[in-house]
């Protein structure tokens, strides 16, 4: 039986659950974030999300055509992504030019050492990491301003349609792999859900 996505999410419920239950997300439904935890949380996930794109980029350099037409489609959401948090940040007079702290390093140092990894892997990862976001943002329920705004962006059905998918080409390409290879998946699965789990915290930690 190749391994799946749903077989993922099947086999490590508990920490699928700590990567996308958080009180950080719970405190935006509430409307009690702090300031500077929302901020930082911005921050970070700029520099997490121009690291992600390069990702992105790179899965494309390794995808077969017949998966092109989604991936175009996330870079072409992550443009606008990107051009949106510049927009969010001057709002808030946020500097994007600011150090990546050390759990969002450790996340970018991740995504960079997965290129050397074959793309079934890395299709997992990719889609692991979207997942975590359109489940994350969509589980608290409904966001009061100015957190909707937020909640949509990953929680929207498109988005949710888009992760579907993104696990529907992860799929096909672990279904052709060695058993060695999908171990390989679900050791890169669990560690998303880690540092998924360690950048909401990162954030929720601020002062
Ligand atoms: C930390 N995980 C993190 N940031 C994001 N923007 C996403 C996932 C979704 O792209």
């Amino acid at each position: 039986m190749p391994l799946t996505g749903q077989k993922l999410l099947q086999n490590h419920p508990q920490a699928w659950k700590e990567a996308t239950v958080h009180p950080f997300l719970e405190q935006c439904q509430l409307g009690t974030i702090q300031r500077s935890q929302f901020n930082t949380w911005l921050v970070q996930d700029y520099l997490f999300v121009v690291e992600f794109t390069r990702m992105a980029a790179r899965l494309l350099t390794i995808a077969p055509p017949s998966h092109f037409d989604i991936l175009l489609d996330g870079l072409a959401a992550l443009k606008d992504e990107l051009n949106w948090f510049k927009v969010k940040a001057t709002e808030r007079q946020l500097n994007l030019a600011t150090p990546p702290q050390p759990t969002c390093r450790e996340y970018c140092q991740f995504m960079e050492q997965l290129a050397t990894q074959p793309y079934g892997v890395q299709a997992i990862a990719f889609w692991a990491i979207e997942l975590a976001y359109n489940q994350g943002w969509q589980l608290p329920g409904p966001m009061p301003e100015p957190y909707s705004e937020f909640a949509d962006r990953w929680g929207n059905s498109n988005f949710t349609e888009y992760v579907q998918l993104l696990q529907q080409q992860a799929d096909e390409a672990l279904s052709m792999v060695k058993d060695e290879i999908q171990q390989q998946a679900e050791t890169v699965f669990l560690r998303v859900a880690k540092l998924e789990q360690a950048f909401w915290q990162m954030a929720f930690s601020a002062v």
